[in-house]
């Protein structure tokens, strides 16, 4: 009996570690350059969140030489703007678009849903919507790619 119990609690804890390094191998690192008092950025950290990404913030008051260093030219750009396995992510783009550029590796600086699409997530809608999802490079090339 007593041995049935350790035997139980050792499958459970090695689900539970199984679990858990799981989660830790598919966690992706983003970092997130933002102004300390933007809501809708701080929402959309912890939307990455809630979908299993690892997120570091940078509060900052000025984030134009940050957009600048990465290619945001001023028509695609937003309130955050985030680092991602080499990629630049401006603004309220859907994880399903981050998840999809680290699957496919397109050759582009990153992505961006510029200005503040209100039915985005971070902003008032968790599903997008009325929007569009851009690609940009650094020859300036500018792609939809995804519309919602
Ligand atoms: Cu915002």
């Amino acid at each position: 009996m007593k041995t049935d119990i350790k035997k139980t609690l050792f499958n459970y804890l090695l689900i539970l570690s199984l679990g858990s390094a799981s989660v830790v191998a598919s966690a992706q690192n983003v970092t997130v350059y933002k102004s300390p008092t933007c809501g809708c950025c701080t929402g959309w950290v912890d939307y990455l969140r809630d979908e299993g990404f690892t997120v570091e913030t940078i509060d900052l008051q000025n984030l134009d030489p940050i957009k600048e260093k990465y290619g945001v030219s001023p028509r695609l750009q937003s309130c955050h703007t985030a680092l991602v396995d080499g990629y630049v992510v401006e603004g309220h783009v859907p994880v399903g678009d981050i998840r999809r550029m680290l699957a496919e590796k397109p050759d582009v600086t990153g992505l961006t849903a510029p200005g503040m699409p209100m039915m985005s997530p971070g902003m008032a809608s968790l599903e997008p919507k009325d929007y569009d999802v851009l690609s940009f490079d650094e020859a300036g090339d500018i792609e939809i790619f995804s519309s919602y």
